[in-house]
């Protein structure tokens, strides 16, 4: 006979940054949570990323956790930007300071999962076995699903290959190596600069070049360090109402309205201030194609000036898509990297991979050999963790059916006829555009609150209605379509996997507001949703 299925108060699934926080959460409020990963270590997406460069491009006294004032007091980030090493480490010491390891079940891998409707929890398939769970929460990361093209061929290639978000834990040595690497994203702008030092020679495959903003990281001064600590409230905070869950300061005029003089002058002012703030240097950058295309000119221009061939340098500069609209890069000796005698930048925007061969790949009639080759082509974005799981709701409801044509949710939080499932920093919330770890955290305050809410009340379940649902996905929709994002073909859209519908999936109208809006929601007795 098998064995009855483990039974838990709530099952998270994914030890990332929101998973961890979470459960922390949870268990102050005297409930059994459990989480289970299918790697085996926590971290979520800063375990799996362990590629060369890989560091955070938000600043990290930013991305980091604000929950608890003595974590946050005691940590000290060696550099303004940490890297993935010191980033792990920092969440390896967060499970260990606040004890929840013991709640951590790894090597772990969640199949399946099917509300009961007559027992009112739900029922979770696991490579280890079956599990239920009353609450069941996916804080599985917006990008955790790697993209491999199917290239033809790829079996053949006798070298080496890697995808950079399931790196080799132990790294790999170029050194003496001929090297290619297929894409142009923030990964491979990261990554790139760090195999040029040590391969023999690097061969960059650009489908779309990418705009990309210093992020002038260095040694942490310990005097900004205590400085910030002296205000970390008010920058918390000022971070959870602005739109970016960041604390750069938002301008307020519009680049059009500011002489060419002035632009150009705030221009070098943000992009000397490095990474996302200079998209937030005119409140027009994101809707109006002319103000973009000042700042995307600049950014040529900076390119221009820094990569000594200039057919090189027209081959970096973008031109396909409005600045920001594919996320903004953030890099360390990026564009300088094209100045080495090693490096190759092959445009293969007219001249797709056509197939990878024993010793190297074709494109455009060209054979390029290589000892190892490095796939930094992205993700299944936002939809791909959701849905590797096969989710079934009321009536045995397929998600993978009803997000067919693409996601539909409350808040990005719930799905209407999935009761007491949340989708953490799912698709409908700020998540990719904001800060991170600013949204993990209201989210996982939101859940807990909820969750704290219903048991207080002797509830088992809630749902958001088909109503508020709708409502939502035309909002959403609403509000990307105000701003040029849905012009590119980005991960935003759906764009870069063939065949995903193409739908904008994060929610675009700010954090500030949405968790006014989240906040709103709960203090009026969970408007737009069925507790029962
Ligand atoms: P991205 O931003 O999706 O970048 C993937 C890159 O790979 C991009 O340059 C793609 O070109 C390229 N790509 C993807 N498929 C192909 C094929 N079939 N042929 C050639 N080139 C291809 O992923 P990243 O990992 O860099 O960054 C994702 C996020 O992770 C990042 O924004 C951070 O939030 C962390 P394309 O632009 O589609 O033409």
């Amino acid at each position: 006979m098998a064995a009855d299925p483990e039974r838990h108060d709530v099952l998270i699934v994914g030890a990332g940054f929101s998973g961890l926080y979470l459960l922390h959460r949870l268990r102050q409020r005297g409930l059994r949570a459990h989480i289970v990963d299918r790697a085996p270590s926590g971290g979520g997406t800063w375990y799996w990323n362990r590629y060369p460069g890989c560091r955070c491009d938000v600043e990290s006294m930013t991305y980091s956790y604000s929950f608890d004032e003595e974590l946050e007091q005691e940590w000290s980030w060696s550099t303004r930007y940490a890297d993935q090493p010191e980033i792990l480490r920092y969440l390896n010491h967060v499970a260990d300071r606040f004890d929840l390891r013991g709640d951590i079940q790894l090597e772990t891998t969640v199949t399946a999962a099917q509300w009961d409707e007559d027992a009112s929890l739900w029922r979770v398939t696991t490579n280890r076995g079956a599990v239920t769970a009353r609450w069941f929460v996916m804080a599985t990361g917006c990008l955790s699903v790697p993209n491999t093209p199917r290239f033809a061929g790829l079996d053949r290639f006798e070298g080496a290959w890697y995808h950079t978000a399931a790196w080799p834990d132990g790294g790999v040595d170029f050194t003496g190596q001929r090297v290619g690497i297929i894409g142009t994203g923030s990964t491979a702008i990261q990554t790139i600069p760090q195999v040029a030092a040590q391969a023999e020679h690097l061969t960059v495959f650009q489908r779309t070049p990418n705009f990309s903003i210093p992020a002038w990281n260095g040694p942490m001064d310990p005097a900004a360090e205590a400085a910030r600590k002296a205000v970390y409230r008010e920058t918390r905070t000022t971070a959870r109402r602005g739109p970016t869950g960041d604390i750069w300061p938002e301008s307020t005029s519009t680049a059009l309205a500011v002489s060419a003089e002035e632009r150009e002058a705030e221009y070098e002012r943000r992009w000397h201030q490095g990474s996302f703030s200079f998209l937030s240097a005119f409140d027009d950058i994101t809707t109006d194609d002319t103000a973009n295309e000042t700042a995307a000119e600049f950014v040529r221009n900076k390119i221009r000036a820094t990569v000594t061939d200039p057919a090189v340098a027209e081959l970096l500069c973008p031109y396909d898509h409005p600045l920001g609209t594919k996320r903004l890069c953030v890099d360390t000796d990026y564009y300088t990297t094209f100045n080495r005698p090693n490096v190759t930048l092959v445009d293969i925007k007219d001249a797709p991979i056509e197939e990878i061969t024993e010793s190297g790949l074709i494109t455009g009639g060209t054979e390029y050999a290589f000892d190892s080759l490095i796939f930094a082509t992205g993700f299944d974005s936002m939809t791909g963790a959701l849905l590797a799981v096969d989710i079934r709701g009321r009536d045995g409801q397929s998600l993978r059916d009803l997000w067919a044509e693409g996601p539909h949710s409350y808040l990005g939080l719930t799905v209407h006829g999935f009761p007491n499932l949340f989708t953490m920093t799912g698709p409908g919330s700020p998540s990719v555009l904001s800060n991170m770890m600013t949204s993990i955290e209201q989210h996982v305050e939101w859940v807990d609150e909820c969750i704290g809410h219903l048991t207080d009340q002797q509830q088992t379940t809630i749902e958001a209605t088909a109503d508020a649902q709708a409502d939502w996905d035309q909002h959403v929709h609403d509000e990307a379509y105000a701003t040029l994002y849905p012009r590119a073909a980005s991960w935003y859209m759906g764009a870069n996997i063939p065949g995903k519908p193409r739908v904008f999936l994060p929610y675009i109208g700010g954090v500030g507001k949405y968790t006014e809006i989240c906040a709103d929601v709960a203090a009026n007795g969970y408007r737009g949703f069925v507790v029962a």
